[in-house]
């Protein structure tokens, strides 16, 4: 759990940004699916079919929570998926998940009263379970709280793709983003030219804190329970693992001025992707 833990807020070089591309209104999707998180559980709303699927992340929650993904394989029931949760049994969700195909750029982390919104055209269909491992006060995971749930996708594909603008490019060194301010609304086109999967995790900065200063306290400060106020930032966006060449959609709306991160929290320290230099500082005006 640790090291999940560690793998969670995981940061540095930014390079020349690239935007262009006329705003446009994001095309209306029916293919979409809301995820609200408390404590301990997950609410669902929606269903997804296979193309371009929108997942809204809500935590209205005191606690942080994360939707961590997995494409059961087939034949596999949210009974299995129930079984292994229940007996605590991390490799036994392994066993019955595909590997790899959780890697789609769908939403992962939020602190509490954040919402996010992502588009991925990668899911697979069949059954997914979701699972939230972050450990309450006691330390114990919400996964063993409550905190699963499985949903199906199916149907036939949406083609519809989501209208973006501004770029961002992640790869196994660094992460590009515009270079400009961004606004307080917006979509981004996320792609990963890396050779190895890695993530896009968007966070407010408290005062003078720094985005190092806030994965070294989600990674060794912090133990569980309520997000305290006096964190050095919040999460508030993002997406989770996105595959090599995948491409995903982020959407923030209505985020309020100020300074902000990003980072990749994919691998476990002393190799996250923080130290490999997946991380930088932003503002919203
Ligand atoms: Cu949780």
């Amino acid at each position: 759990m640790r090291k999940m833990l560690a793998a969670l807020l995981a940061t540095a070089a930014v390079g020349a940004g690239t935007i262009a591309v006329a705003p446009q209104a994001l095309a209306a999707s029916k293919n979409a699916m809301t995820v609200t998180a408390t404590e301990n559980a997950y609410g669902i709303s929606g269903s997804l079919k296979p193309g371009f699927a929108t997942i809204t992340f809500k935590n209205e929650g005191k606690e942080v929570h994360v939707m961590a993904l997995v494409h059961l394989k087939k034949g596999k029931t949210a009974k299995d998926f129930a079984k292994a949760i229940k007996a605590g049994d991390e490799a036994g969700i392994g066993k019955i998940s595909v590997q790899g195909d959780d890697a789609i750029g769908a939403p992962f982390i939020l602190t509490p009263g954040h919402e996010t919104e992502a588009v991925t055209d990668t899911m697979k269909p069949g059954v997914w379970g979701m699972l939230c491992f972050i450990p309450d006060a006691s330390g114990t995971p919400h996964l063993a709280k409550g905190m699963y749930s499985t949903f199906t996708v199916k149907g036939k594909a949406v083609k519809t793709v989501p209208a973006a603008q501004a770029e961002v490019t992640l790869t196994d060194t660094g992460i590009t983003v515009p270079p400009q301010d961004a606004p307080s609304t917006v979509t981004l086109k996320i792609t990963n030219e890396g050779e190895n999967p890695h993530s896009f995790v968007v966070v407010k900065l408290n005062g003078s804190s720094t985005v190092g200063d806030l994965n070294t306290y989600f990674n060794s400060t912090f133990q569980g329970g309520p997000w305290p106020a006096d964190a050095p930032g919040e999460v508030v966006g993002g997406i989770g693992d996105l595959k090599p060449q995948g491409v995903a959609f982020l959407t923030w709306k209505n985020l309020p001025a100020g300074h902000y991160g990003y980072l990749s929290v994919t691998g476990d320290a002393p190799d996250d992707d923080v130290s490999k230099g997946l991380s930088g500082e932003f503002n919203i005006s």
